[in-house]
């Protein structure tokens, strides 16, 4: 509890102390409504009445951003009908009550960025709801706990409790991969999906977009890349619109999108609407008609990268981007008599990590030169440890078996870390699996404070192999929820698995509540089911 502290510049200070005093052991009741844990929260019993017909969002006074601030404009409108899920058009008049929101720097036109603030104070007392954020991001984070404060009982009124919270991410990158290349997501999936984030305060979309078995992204520059590599050349793509639509409702929800152009593997279905692009396999001194990674002895290999990359760090408006570079099979490379004279000619002898290492660095520095940051998985360090590491920024780690240590290797070499390896929820795992990915300590390796600081955040995989539309919402929540608070919340205020387990079951039906097809963490009902 003690952690749950007040925030002492409130004006509702001293009816806090009292409160805090009386009702300590009631408190938890309605400290625990949000999910993920707020940093600092603490509540009374005292609460208002809402009527629906006399609730209105405003902006302060003092509010840079004021009225056609299209982000919170359109922010009050989503959660009006998340606080009020049933309204009724028969309540009598009551008390009015206010939600004022005051934003520090209004971005009201801008993207989220790696940088951007979410930090944001809520304070429910007389009568009215006070937000105050930095940023418009952060005022969403705000609304979004606000709205989960509120609550009816069995007579359908609305309640909301005098509350004070302070609240700001553990880390800055909090991200969600569906992969749209093992199977088509339709949009609706996908803006679902940003929906449901933004419920858990997830912040960062990231779109493994195309892959071996198809490549749906419709690309202005190349567009056979999607006539012939995607499932269907028409019904199964993204268009340049659709992908606009996706950007802008990650937008409005606080939402980042990385997208991901995984390479030099994984690219099976780009050699359709590419022809020489992948490396020809070699049955002895034949070719053999199949395909291997994407061709690194060609230098047209990487003008084609060059002139891709451009496109899509053009269309994704995102600093990130991510390049893949996981699982390459040299095979295919060793097969082949170019690409074994390309790597006599640099002196690689036969270790083809080396050619793997040059391929990625080639593409990291296409990526500098379009003024972002390269993303790679975790495949690309581990080749590079001996040559790097100047040219790497982030890595994510994927691989299981001692994470940890692959957390605290790469956060010595200096670059940052997303981890990826506790939180595959692609696979159904085993009863009550959410617990395994709540307990995740991300920072429990020997290494510095600054090596700490490195850690970046974390990520849920949802890889597309057995997930489409039909099995995703219930194989992602509840349970990504529970990687949501570990990723948000302070870890000693949300290490207990039994304390965690009732209010994920109550932030379930609000799931459900919503629209989000969550699936049942054990036996039981929610009050309201059917949607
Ligand atoms: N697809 C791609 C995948 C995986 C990776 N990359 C993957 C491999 C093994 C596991 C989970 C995911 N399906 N493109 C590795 C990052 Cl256990």
């Amino acid at each position: 509890m003690e952690e749950k502290t007040i925030s002492n510049s409130r004006r509702c200070y001293k009816q806090w102390l009292w409160f805090m005093v009386l009702f300590m052991s009631f408190s938890v009741i309605y400290v625990d409504a949000v999910w993920p844990m707020p940093q600092m929260i603490s509540s009374s019993m005292a609460r208002y009445t809402l009527n629906p017909r006399e609730f209105i969002f405003q902006y302060s006074s003092g509010s840079s951003a004021q009225p056609g601030c299209s982000l919170l404009d359109s922010a009050f409108e989503r959660y009006y009908p998340l606080i009020f899920t049933d309204y009724r058009h028969d309540e009598w008049f009551r008390f009015p009550f206010t939600v004022v929101v005051h934003v520090e720097r209004a971005e009201c036109e801008g993207y989220p960025d790696a940088d951007s603030s979410e930090s944001y104070k809520l304070s429910v007392c007389s009568g009215q709801a006070a937000l105050r954020a930095e940023t418009v991001w952060g005022a969403l984070r705000g609304l979004e706990s606000f709205s989960q404060l509120v609550y009816q009982d069995d007579f359908g009124e609305y309640f909301v409790n005098e509350t004070e919270i302070e609240d700001f991410p553990r880390f800055q990158f909090r991200g969600i991969l569906l992969d749209t290349s093992r199977h088509y997501l339709p949009l609706h999936a996908i803006l679902k999906t940003l929906d449901a984030m933004s419920y858990n305060k997830f912040n960062v979309f990231h779109w493994h977009i195309v892959d071996d078995p198809s490549f749906p992204y419709q690309s202005s520059t190349f567009p056979d890349l999607s006539s012939k590599g995607a499932f269907h050349p028409l019904t199964h793509v993204y268009t340049q619109i659709d992908v606009k639509r996706v950007i802008a409702h990650a937008r409005l929800r606080g939402i980042r999108v990385l997208a991901e152009f995984d390479s030099p593997g994984h690219t099976q279905s780009w050699g359709k609407g590419q022809p020489g692009l992948l490396t020809p396999c070699y049955k002895g001194t034949v070719p053999s008609g199949t395909f291997g990674p994407v061709n690194p002895a060609n230098s047209s290999s990487y003008q084609f990268m060059t002139r891709l990359f451009k496109e899509v760090t053009s269309v994704f408006p995102d600093s990130y981007v991510h390049l893949g570079g996981d699982e390459v099979d040299f095979t295919c490379w060793k097969s082949n008599p170019d690409v074994r004279g390309f790597m006599l000619k640099m002196g690689f002898g036969t270790d083809y990590t080396k050619l793997e290492s040059y391929y990625m660095e080639n593409m990291v520095n296409i990526t500098k030169g379009l003024n972002k940051t390269a993303i790679v998985w975790q495949d690309v360090f581990d080749y590079h440890e001996k040559l790097c590491c100047s040219s790497l920024s982030v890595v994510e780690v994927w691989k299981g078996g001692c994470y940890l240590c692959e957390v605290r290797r790469v956060t010595k070499a200096g670059l940052r870390v997303v981890l990826a390896s506790p939180w595959y929820l692609d696979q159904p795992g085993p009863t009550h699996d959410w617990a395994r990915y709540y307990t995740v300590w991300p920072l429990a390796f020997k290494g510095t404070e600054q090596q700490k600081t490195l850690v970046i955040g974390g990520e849920v995989c949802m890889w597309g192999e057995y997930v489409d539309a039909t099995n995703l919402s219930p194989r992602l929540w509840p349970r990504a929820s529970a990687a949501g608070e570990r990723l948000w919340s302070d870890e000693k205020m949300t290490s207990s698995v039994i304390d965690a387990f009732p209010r994920l079951v109550d932030f379930r039906c609000r799931l459900l509540r919503r629209g989000i097809q969550a699936e049942p963490l054990f036996v039981g009902h929610c009050r309201h089911e059917y949607q």
